[in-house]
């Protein structure tokens, strides 16, 4: 297998062609010209890309103190924005942070950042951070949090992925423990799957499956998991470690329709190792297939009927609802 530095120079020239890239740059311009710079939006201001910046005193950048929503939309739809919204509140709520705009304030900040870079398909990420401090860590030095919204287009994963699977290897850095901080909450620290990140690329997997402390498979790195067995679909609960993922719930809500059940159970690696078909979710993901994890061949090596199933039903549903941008 390709094992060379941490940052997988080696792994990432394979990992690399398989990974949606959310660019920020020139080359990702969809319907605006390619060569005007991205429009982003910063506490009430939209700014040009080269004047779009936060202070060095930012306490998100000091330490990651602050949160952050990735969301998609399609077709001229946000998908699911209002459950992002909520997500990010509670993120919010969680590390007392005050949001300086209403819901609706951010809602509109966010569908008119899409329609200043006159994208219909694309990637948004949101973000709040404690804002402007001082070298000291205590957020009482920061009177007003900052608030970026970045509309960009995003690269698909190659079609070949949805239908060949992706591999996943378990990584010995354990998901963050509730006690220390919350992976429910989505904030800026994301070390903690970066680091993940690092151990997948160095083995030459696509992804890295996180355990927790008590050795449950928490999630992925980015993405939520699922596995299926005898036609039953399996994922960890939240309290497990894993987040209360936006394309989580859509699985759910497909699951009901197709008449499947979905239980929210511990679920070790050998549940992994024996299980007909795994698939992860996320935004930037969506719906994608795992044919091998540890080295496992997983179900017969081929993403499963119910996987496939899934990806079908989830193109359609974001294909045809969301928050119209343009209307
Ligand atoms: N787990 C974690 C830790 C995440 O950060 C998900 C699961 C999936 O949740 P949603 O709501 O997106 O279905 C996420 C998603 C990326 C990326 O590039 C995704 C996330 C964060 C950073 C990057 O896919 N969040």
């Amino acid at each position: 297998m390709l094992t060379k530095t941490a940052n997988g120079e080696v792994a990432d020239t394979l990992v690399e062609e398989r990974e949606p890239a959310i660019k920020p740059a020139d080359e990702t311009r969809s319907t605006k010209a390619a060569t005007k710079s991205l429009t982003i939006y910063v506490d009430g201001e939209f700014l040009p890309e080269a004047e779009a910046k936060v202070s060095v005193f930012d306490h998100g950048l000091l330490y990651g103190d602050g949160i952050f929503e990735g969301i998609r939309f399609y077709n001229g739809r946000v998908f699911r924005l209002e459950e992002h919204i909520d997500r990010l509140w509670d993120s919010a709520r969680s590390i007392c942070l005050d949001i300086p705009m209403s819901r609706r304030e951010m809602t509109e900040a966010l569908l008119e950042t899409i329609r200043q870079n006159e994208l219909r398909d694309g990637y948004i990420r949101q973000i709040v951070t404690r804002g402007v401090g001082n070298l000291g860590l205590n957020p009482a030095q920061c009177k007003r949090p900052t608030v970026i919204i970045i509309a960009a287009t995003i690269a698909l994963y190659p079609e070949e992925v949805y239908r060949n699977g992706l591999s996943v290897v378990t990584c010995a850095t354990r998901r963050t423990n509730p006690a220390a901080l919350n992976p429910a909450v989505k904030s800026l620290n994301y070390l903690n799957n970066v680091m993940a990140r690092i151990e997948a690329n160095i083995a030459g997997a696509d992804e890295a499956l996180m355990l927790n402390d008590e050795g449950f498979v928490a999630e992925c790195s980015a993405d939520n998991v699922f596995i299926i067995k005898r036609g039953e679909i399996f994922t960890p609960p939240i309290s497990a470690g894993a987040l209360r993922g936006i394309t989580r719930s859509a699985i759910f809500e497909i699951a009901a329709e197709l008449g499947l059940k979905v239980a929210e159970t511990n679920i070790t690696r050998h549940d992994v190792f024996i299980a007909d078909e795994c698939f992860l979710t996320g935004t930037a993901a969506e719906v994608i297939p795992v044919v091998k994890a540890d080295t496992r061949v997983i179900g017969n090596g081929k993403p499963g009927p119910i996987s496939t199933r899934m990806i079908a039903r989830f193109r359609e549903i974001t294909g045809e609802s969301g928050t119209p941008i343009y209307e």
